[in-house]
């Protein structure tokens, strides 16, 4: 049967990020790609220059219409603008009992608010305590632990908090880290995993996260095993930054068909 997958997550029409990026990685892993929009950005690959957050209720029904007709394996969010969004999402995703990757994007590259305050601390109280993995970089860490975050040490201290939170699995990513890009997982058996990539030089890095999320995504509506389905999807996102295709004037895209 074909697996399908459901990102709910902003809309960046540059094609490098947010639903879009999300899309691309579900079918190049072979899975059938379900989007819907949280909220619009007006943006390219040199930055956000609008953010329109759409209506809680659009929202909802939205994921109400598509998990009543063609269920997801795995669902996704991610950036999702303010609080009561949030709420929305939690309450649609009520009856859904498969994966829920919760990508807690905070801020885009180019450093536009994704999801202001209030919608974290609701993101906290609503989504975590479903979240069968939440995977914040160093910065979404240490918003959401309320500690520094910015070596391994405090990458397994923040993991453990969020893990008390409710979150199932917490991968800490350390792809600004200084030194080695390391991943820090805790699993729900509370063992930590290591999982390490090589760091590119280069600018095009834009959706890094969202397609690493993703990827995760695809994997696990696939049925991997959650470590697996990480180190799949890591070596994948290192490959794709490695071979970008350079487009765009500023922070372009990874190369979403990347082997
Ligand atoms: O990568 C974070 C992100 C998430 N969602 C949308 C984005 C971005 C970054 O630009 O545009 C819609």
């Amino acid at each position: 049967m074909l697996a399908a997958a459901l990102t709910i997550a902003g809309s960046d029409p540059s094609g490098g990020a947010g639903l879009q990026a999300d899309l691309k990685i579900f079918h190049r892993f072979g899975v059938y790609g379900e989007a819907l929009a949280t909220l619009i950005t007006v943006q390219n690959t040199c930055g956000v220059r609008r953010i329109e957050v759409l209506a809680p209720e659009l929202v909802e029904e939205q994921i109400r219409a598509v998990l009543d007709d063609i269920p997801p394996h795995a669902v996704k969010t991610g950036a999702l603008g303010n609080a009561r969004v949030v709420e929305a999402v939690a309450r649609a995703l009520e009856g859904f009992e498969g994966p829920l990757v919760v990508d807690p994007v905070m801020e885009s590259t180019s450093g536009a608010t994704m999801t202001d305050e209030p919608a974290r601390r609701t993101l906290v109280e609503k989504l975590l305590p479903r979240a069968s993995l939440v995977m914040p970089n160093l910065e979404e860490a240490a918003a959401l632990a309320s500690m520094p975050v910015d070596d391994l040490d405090s990458m397994a201290r923040a993991a453990e908090k969020l893990r008390a939170m409710g979150a199932r699995n917490v991968l800490v990513k350390g792809g600004h880290l200084k030194g080695e890009p390391i991943d820090l997982l805790l699993t729900s058996g509370g063992d930590f995993r290591q999982f390490t990539g090589r760091r590119s030089a280069t600018r095009h890095t834009h959706g890094t996260g969202c397609v690493y999320s993703a990827a995760i995504t695809a994997h696990l509506a696939l049925g991997w095993e959650l470590a697996e389905a990480i180190q799949r999807s890591k070596n994948f996102v290192s490959e794709a930054i490695r071979t970008n295709p350079g487009l765009g004037r500023g922070n372009g895209p990874l190369n979403m068909f990347a082997e």
